[in-house]
């Protein structure tokens, strides 16, 4: 990270302004709408596999998010080596087992009956990136003292929301995957302890198989979550 000490305000004129009639604005929101309306969750992944750029460029696109105080509070550990997805999978499973086994508690494992999950997670090995998104607690200038990082789960979020766009747009799918704890990433990834791991995507092509659970296309009508003022 840089250093703040010396770094005053200072006002650009706003760069790459997008200026739309309302038809236009109109038309976008419309075509983004349909564009994302076409995201889906997965866990059938085609083995097919994805080159680096195309896992960069969104990883890139995932850090023009905003975040707190601008630190971008976030870390991406994108992982393709088979072996270190093979020990990510067994770790992720023996965590889901227990969660299975009753861990969860019956309300959790009743609300997941509808999406068909269950311990077995073999997308993990089968997709050909698995991305580990990284929340950090705190910072560290280049010369190794710490700082305050804010707003850290809301930053890491609307850039998880960024990245899983940018990847849809390229034609590719994702599955969050939140197994709990997740503290074995630390080790496997050889992350600080600064760093709290958030989630993992598994990304990929979907194989062509690939199936949704029916209750993930009941979205909430736009009266549900939306009221004008
Ligand atoms: N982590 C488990 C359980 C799970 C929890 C939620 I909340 C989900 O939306 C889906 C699954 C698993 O991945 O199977």
């Amino acid at each position: 990270m840089f250093s703040k000490d010396n770094l005053p305000h200072e006002a650009l004129p706003l760069p790459d302004q997008i200026e739309r009639t309302d038809a236009e604005a109109r038309r976008a929101a419309d075509d983004f709408f349909d564009l994302m309306a076409k995201r889906h969750t997965i866990r059938d992944f085609s083995d097919r596999p994805v080159p680096r750029e195309i896992i960069e460029r969104a990883v890139a696109t995932a850090g023009r998010a905003p975040s707190g105080a601008n630190h971008q509070p976030w870390f991406f550990a994108a992982v393709a080596d088979p072996a270190l997805k093979a020990l990510i999978r067994a770790e992720a499973e023996a965590e889901e087992a227990k969660f299975y086994d009753g861990g969860a508690g019956d309300e959790w494992l009743r609300a997941l009956e509808p999406l068909g999950t269950d311990a077995s997670k073999p997308h993990l090995e089968i997709a050909p990136w698995l991305i580990v998104v990284f929340a950090q607690r705190w910072g560290t200038y280049d010369d190794g003292t710490r700082f305050k990082n804010y707003y850290v789960p809301e930053s890491v979020g609307i850039a998880t929301g960024f990245l899983i766009a940018a990847l849809h747009n390229a034609g590719l799918s994702a599955l969050t995957h939140t197994p709990n704890p997740m503290k074995f990433l630390n080790s496997a990834l050889n992350r600080p302890d600064s760093e709290k791991p958030v989630m993992i995507l598994a990304v990929g092509h979907a194989a062509q198989t690939a199936t949704v659970p029916a209750v993930a296309k009941m979205k909430k009508p736009l009266d549900d979550i939306l009221k004008v003022y």
